[in-house]
């Protein structure tokens, strides 16, 4: 895969808000081409799964629990520079801190519950597009 891409998640408590729409209108309107796009829901194994790296912090449970708890959108995201770009656009973890205009300073409801997810690297990127999509859902 080349390297213009990362992999987004909307996480349960913004679709259970309905923020599924505005959140996708952003990342297009940021100039991100939707390469695949799922709506699913993770088992709470998937979910420790996902975020194995954390396994062990305080808040790993916690977070696995919320993030199988509703349905979530999965995304395949294309751009140039994809990766640092949509962590710009999603702003910080803590939206407490994150900038105005930003999706999680829009969206989010907590630390935890922020709205989205989106790849810090080129190997966790190609790893969790593995997880949700297989080649043939990517266009
Ligand atoms: P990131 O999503 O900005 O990459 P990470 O440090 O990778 O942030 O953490 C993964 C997710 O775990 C965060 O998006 C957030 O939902 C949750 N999280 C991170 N740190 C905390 C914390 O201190 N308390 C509760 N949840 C946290
Ligand atoms: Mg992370």
């Amino acid at each position: 895969m080349p390297l213009g891409y990362t992999f987004a998640l909307i996480k349960p408590s913004a679709c259970r808000k309905n923020h599924v729409g505005p959140i996708l209108a952003m990342i297009n309107q940021a100039g991100f081409r939707i390469s695949a796009i799922r709506s699913t829901k993770l088992t709470k194994q998937e979910a420790e799964t996902f975020y194995e790296m954390h396994r062990g912090k305080e808040f790993y449970d916690s977070l696995c629990e919320f993030m199988s708890s509703g349905p979530i959108i999965a995304l395949l995201l294309e751009k140039d520079n994809a990766i640092e770009d949509f962590r710009k656009l999603i702003g910080n973890t803590n939206p407490d801190m994150a900038e105005e205009g930003t999706i999680r300073k829009m969206f989010a409801e907590s630390l935890q519950k922020n709205a989205v997810h989106g790849s810090d690297s080129v190997e966790n990127m190609k790893r969790e597009a593995d997880f949700f999509f297989n080649q043939r859902e990517r266009y």
